[in-house]
């Protein structure tokens, strides 16, 4: 079996990276070599908070373009990137930058959804826990349009989706740039809400009920697909030979980042950690037990047809947020200092509900930290060391409450928690998931993502093959796990 090089884009809320990825499993070898990385985050314009989706493609397209510089026998592209957010489309052209999630214009469309179709009854269809900005939300709102409130069924002509002759998720969105093909890759699609978490398919009776458009959303591919070779523009642009193709990956990073977390999954857990700390397991069928949907744990797609069976937990973003926010003056902020004071806190800290719904928004987090503290009698933190201290431990309980319920609630007999992504670079927290959890925590790789995006690719080109558990194999050899024992509390 022949070795090879592809390209991975993999965009997380914070920061885009183009990668390349060397397989050769034969000789147990995995490399990445890093090409570009460029910020992101979200734009407040007058109609809301949205993504700089063009800058994001020039930032990655120029990446693209050093990769095949540095190697031009890069053999396909893989696209992923965070859920849910998508781009509307006439006749190919994009009808303005695409929302992100954590814009506020959902709360009414929610209550219009759960009138229409109860959430008991959105569970058992589509598998999903209840986050407010699952894109069946989000094209509430847009149906209800520029002029007409919040009123029950929208303005009647569908609003912006109403004027939309395609809906692509971002990662779709940029394949069609780059391809030409409109295409609606699984993993990703099933956390819209209107994919049938057993089908796999859309769910076109619930659509309907919904009143959304049928004709917006595009026919649906798997992992490993092609979408097509780059449009002779793109491939010239981009200094690439003719025939690179576009090759669909779990184009829902977190689906990437679960075919290299390099487990044993019948006895272990997963917390992909970056943006958001995505604590789960991984089974072969959904499970949409009443207790799963009070527990609001979700069925998302995974590569191969498995079942993510997971729950949000706020992750990392508790941090970042916060440090942007002390950062509001022009102040720099060093994480690594700020850490090293956290872990030399002695005292106890305040151990808050990381699940809370008040952290979702951007803004000032430690000042609702401090109001959370005071609604619960809790002594607040009072320095930036005791802040972030206590976003880890709290963090490190939520993980650990997670972890405990995937297991009761899947059967799946828990062993050990595996950390991936930027989450497993901080020490403090593996330390502590592992304290609190009482199970040892494996951290890494961190490029969790670009590895399960590159891997998917390998083997769609022929350079690698086998089960999941082959891939997470040449994984666990190429990019071995550190270990954290759990000490005593
Ligand atoms: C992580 C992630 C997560 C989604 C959220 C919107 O990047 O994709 O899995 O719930 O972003």
């Amino acid at each position: 079996q022949a070795a090879g090089t592809v390209a991975a884009v993999d965009l997380g809320a914070t920061s885009g990276r183009v990668i390349l990825g060397r397989v050769d499993q034969s000789a147990g070898t995995l490399e990445l070599d890093h090409v570009a990385r460029f910020p992101n985050g979200p734009v407040r314009l007058a109609s809301g908070l949205h993504w700089d989706f063009t800058g994001l493609y020039r930032d990655l397209t120029r990446g693209l373009a050093d990769a095949f510089r540095r190697d031009p026998s890069v053999a396909s592209i893989g696209i992923d990137s965070w859920a849910v957010d998508y781009g509307l489309l006439r006749g190919g052209r994009l009808l303005g930058e695409p929302f992100h999630y954590r814009d506020d214009r959902n709360a009414a469309a929610v209550e219009r959804v759960h009138r229409r179709v109860p959430f008991e009854e959105l569970y058992r269809r589509n598998g999903l826990q209840f986050l407010p900005f699952n894109t069946v939300y989000q094209l509430a709102a847009e149906s209800a349009g520029p002029d007409s409130g919040a009123g029950d069924g929208g303005s009647g002509d569908g609003g912006w989706l109403g004027l939309a002759d395609s809906l692509l998720l971002v990662p779709d969105l940029i394949g069609f740039q780059l391809t030409g093909g409109r295409f609606a890759e699984r993993t990703n699609a099933s956390t819209t809400g209107l994919l049938g978490v057993h089908s796999g398919e859309w769910d076109d009776e619930l659509i309907e009920r919904l009143g959304f458009p049928a004709s917006v959303f595009a026919p649906i591919v798997a992992p490993g697909d092609s979408l097509g070779a780059l449009r002779p523009p793109v491939a010239d642009e981009l200094g690439a030979p003719a025939g690179v193709e576009v090759v669909a990956v779990g184009s829902h990073d977190t689906a990437s980042a679960v075919v290299a977390v390099p487990m044993e999954a019948s006895s272990a857990a997963y917390i992909s950690c970056g943006t958001w700390g995505l604590v789960g397991v991984e089974l072969e069928h959904p499970v949409t037990s009443d207790a799963a949907r009070e527990a609001n744990f979700t069925n998302e797609g995974g590569v191969d047809g498995r079942v993510r069976f997971l729950h949000n937990v706020m992750g990392l973003w508790l941090l970042s947020e916060s440090v942007r926010w002390w950062e509001r003056d022009g102040e720099t902020i060093e994480l690594a200092e700020l850490l090293a004071a956290a872990a030399s806190v002695t005292g106890p800290v305040a151990v808050f509900d990381a699940d809370d719904a008040r952290f979702l928004a951007p803004g000032d987090l430690p000042g609702r930290i401090a109001e959370w503290c005071a609604e619960h009698g809790v002594p607040a933190p009072r320095t930036r060391a005791e802040f972030a201290r206590s976003i880890i431990e709290s963090l490190a309980e939520a993980f650990a409450g997670a972890v405990r319920q995937a297991s009761v609630l899947s059967g799946v007999d828990v062993e050990t928690i595996h950390i991936v992504g930027g989450g497993a670079l901080n020490e403090l927290l593996c330390r502590r998931t592992a304290d609190r959890s009482g199970l040892p925590v494996l951290a890494g790789p961190v490029e969790a993502t670009a590895i399960g995006n590159v891997l998917v690719q390998a083997r769609a080109q022929g350079f690698a093959s086998g089960s999941l558990e082959d891939l997470r194999a040449l994984v666990a050899r190429a990019f071995p796990p550190r270990r954290y024992e759990p000490r005593a509390r």
